[in-house]
């Protein structure tokens, strides 16, 4: 099924003419990009050897690249017209409040900025049912008094005369954002829309939500454009309960969802939502639930989550789209999430979401009633999705107790109906659903993180962070032949210092192939590179060098010496490490797909996952999960290296992907180091570097052999003790 053509989509009529809405918090729409109009190429400007100042990044992109942002004051209308302490929480403000910081951090005006339309009868047909939609229609003219006992037969549920056309306008926004994503107008995007939609049922409002924005996103994207796997992340605190009854018997919809259960005392309160149901019919294995029991979860248990239970499922799945129920009611200060996840959190949540799909996702605004936090949440996420680097994750790098259960049953529960899971070690079912032990202290690997501060003053702190420093660019030392590439504009080519052979000897302590011409003129260009990475004045940057064994010596000296604390080293196929720099404590080394090591050579600081069949697909995407995430996650480093060594056996969409998806533990600082300059790789892992997506999807799935899945669970069982995140389990 081939997908329909733009024009069929309303978005385009509005586009053409030109219509803006505006916000009237504190910008107007002028200075929002329009669509290139068709044709125009976007013009990159290569500026070597001058390095571009910020101002460079702000360039908003087009195409394939650019990142949609929809918002409509009209969405603002509909409000709380009685009394009702529960529903007070779902007003107006949660829109402006979050518009008016997206404009201040300059972030709403990198956007494209698309209009919301209302949906269709007929749109709104494809979850819910005429009678319900004829209901909801009514409330236009009702009396407040007819609206409150309406109100009455649903559960935390108001209504305004302006519910309707809201409401529809939510729909059709979020239809605006998946039409301009599927059609590659844009890339990605956010809807911030109200009322929200998760709660929301065939026949029935629930829960502040009057129609389900994103299940019927799903079905739209499903009938009108074709697609046969869309995946919905529900991050919002709550259960989304009424788009988990939608898709419950369809396979071609995978609804995740974790939420603040405590053994089903919390709202909605419904057995339904426990880590063992897990769709019907066709559709089992397709209902993704993951249980808190415990408030109080923190940026390690989300992450932890993404790691060991949503990416392993999203990656077999391999989505055509990916939507997100983007509630933040799930983030620190919320009053009715009762978490501790820092807005940060939110952008590396996203940023482990990019790869799938091509980078088509489309957020879509849930809860969230903390106004500060909301706000700093969104911007975080929208910061993401525009390719910024993401900051550093705070907090103590593992997983509580109690969300290390709900990790271990969710898998068990899903293990007969993903391979990705099957072979892996999920250990028994542990808790009744209803069990309600003591969740205790954390684990393992429990750090004091200056609880000290009054609450209050932490949190406030927490949510006035400065906006992350300038956008500094990346740099690149490779020989001159790369100067044909279409290369990002922000980019600095490296011209290197000159490196003597004395001094060479001294970086490299080896002296055969590296004092060589060549060899001395990349090792120049390396060690002035790695000091500006080192110095920040660029912030990451790829290094071809002839004799990589060599040069990663190098690198990982000039590493320790400049300053860098925690040294990661992702060091892909045969490469010589020398004996001085193995057991450093600063230096953190994975070697995948080198010799294969004894057991005892191994440590604390070296792990190995060796043989050719390492880098191999199936097997390199459980690593990446399961293994190389976890651990650099737990190290926390301040510069990662990833060195390719000959031949190294990973595809360049692996290598792109290991490249973006570092960039969260190391928030930022990192080197790449090739063998061979290969022109296309180096390009794509610039690109990389600057945020793009990735240029295809990962899948189709494939398996890692059972041999080299043990190898990898046995190596993560192993070394639990020391890098927390590891854990997938509580025995
Ligand atoms: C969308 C959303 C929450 C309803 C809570 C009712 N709804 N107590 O966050
Ligand atoms: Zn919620």
């Amino acid at each position: 099924m081939g997908g329909p053509g733009h024009g069929e989509f309303p978005i385009f009529e509005f586009l053409s003419e030109g219509r803006t809405s505006e916000g009237s918090v504190c910008c107007g729409g002028a200075g929002f990009a329009c669509l290139p109009s068709p044709g125009r190429t976007e013009v990159r400007s290569r500026i070597p050897p001058l390095l571009a100042g910020p101002g460079m990044a702000e360039n908003r992109r087009s195409g394939p690249q650019a990142t949609a942002l929809i918002y409509d004051e009209d969405m603002t209308r509909v409000r709380l017209l009685w009394d009702d302490p529960e529903c007070a929480i779902e007003g107006p403000e949660r829109l402006t409040a979050t518009y008016a910081r997206l404009c201040h951090r300059g972030l709403a005006q990198r956007c494209v900025r698309l209009p919301a339309r209302e949906a269709t009868e007929e749109e709104l047909g494809l979850v819910h049912s005429p009678e319900y939609v004829a209901v909801v229609k009514g409330t236009q003219t009702m009396s407040t008094e007819e609206l409150r006992t309406l109100a009455q037969q649903y559960d935390a549920v108001y209504f305004h005369p302006s519910t309707f056309p809201c409401a529809r306008m939510a729909v059709g926004a979020t239809l605006q954002l998946v039409d301009a994503v599927l059609t590659g107008a844009v890339g990605n995007g956010m809807a911030l829309v109200r009322p929200p939609g998760h709660h929301s049922q065939r026949d029935a409002a629930n829960g502040f939500c009057v129609f389900n924005n994103v299940a019927i996103a799903a079905e739209h994207a499903k009938r009108r454009h074709g697609l046969q796997r869309v995946l919905i992340v529900d991050w919002d605190i709550h259960h989304g309960q009424g788009t988990q009854g939608v898709f419950e018997n369809d396979p071609s919809v995978l609804y995740f969802s974790w939420h603040r259960y405590e053994h089903q005392s919390f709202w909605p309160r419904l057995r339904e939502s426990d880590y063992d149901v897990v769709g019907q019919g066709p559709g089992r294995g397709f209902t993704v639930n993951v249980p808190w029991n415990k408030v109080g979860m923190k940026n390690a248990d989300y992450v932890s989550v993404f790691l060991h239970v949503l990416l392993p499922l999203a990656i077999e799945f391999d989505p055509e789209l990916v939507l997100v129920s983007a509630g933040f009611d799930s983030g620190i200060g919320d009053p009715e999430g009762q978490m501790q996840a820092t807005p940060e959190c939110f952008a590396h949540l996203t940023l482990l979401l990019l790869p799938l799909a091509r980078g088509r996702l489309c957020a879509v605004l849930e809860g969230g009633y903390h106004l500060q936090c909301l706000a700093e949440c969104v911007c975080l996420t929208l910061q993401t999705l525009l390719g910024d680097p993401v900051p550093a994750l705070s907090g103590d790098p593992a997983p509580c107790l109690s969300s290390l259960e709900s990790i271990q049953n969710v898998r068990a529960a899903h293990a007969p109906h993903w391979a990705s899971l099957r072979h892996e070690d999920t250990g028994p079912i542990l808790t009744p659903s209803t069990w309600c032990g003591d969740g205790g202290p954390p684990l393992l690997g429990a750090q004091s993180v200056g609880t000290t501060e009054r609450r209050g003053t932490l949190l406030d702190k927490l949510l006035s962070c400065p906006p992350p420093p300038p956008h500094t660019g990346i740099g690149l030392a490779v020989p001159d032949s790369t100067s044909s590439l279409n290369l990002p504009p922000a980019l600095l080519q490296e011209e290197g210092v000159i490196v003597s052979k004395e001094e060479a000897e001294m970086w490299s302590r080896l002296d055969s192939a590296s004092t060589q011409d060549q060899a001395l003129a990349a090792l120049g260009k390396l060690l002035a590179l790695l000091d500006k990475i080192l110095t920040g004045q660029v912030r990451a940057g790829i290094a071809v060098s002839p004799a990589v064994s060599a040069a990663m010596a190098v690198a990982l000296r000039k590493g320790l010496t400049g300053g860098a604390q925690r040294l990661l080293c992702v060091a892909v196929g045969e490469l010589d490490i020398p004996e001085d720099l193995r057991d450093n404590g600063r230096i953190l080394l994975l070697n995948i797909g080198g010799k294969e090591q004894s057991e005892a050579a191994a440590s604390r600081t070296h792990i190995c996952l060796g043989g050719h069949e390492a880098t191999e697909p199936g097997t390199f995407l459980l690593a990446l999960t399961s293994l190389i995430l976890p651990v650099a996650y737990s190290f926390r480093p301040d510069l990662v290296l990833i060195v390719l060594g000959p031949d190294c056996g990973l595809r360049n969409l692996d290598v792109e992907l290991l490249t973006r998806l570092l960039q969260g533990p190391v928030a930022g600082q990192m080197l790449l180091l090739l063998q061979n300059p290969d022109l296309p790789l180096v390009e794509a892992l610039a690109w990389a570097l600057e945020g793009r997506a990735l240029p295809s999807t990962l899948g189709p799935f494939l398996s890692a052999s059972p041999k080299q899945a043990l190898a990898i669970t046995r190596l993560c069982r192993q070394r639990r003790l020391d890098w927390p995140m590891l854990q997938v389990s509580v025995t």
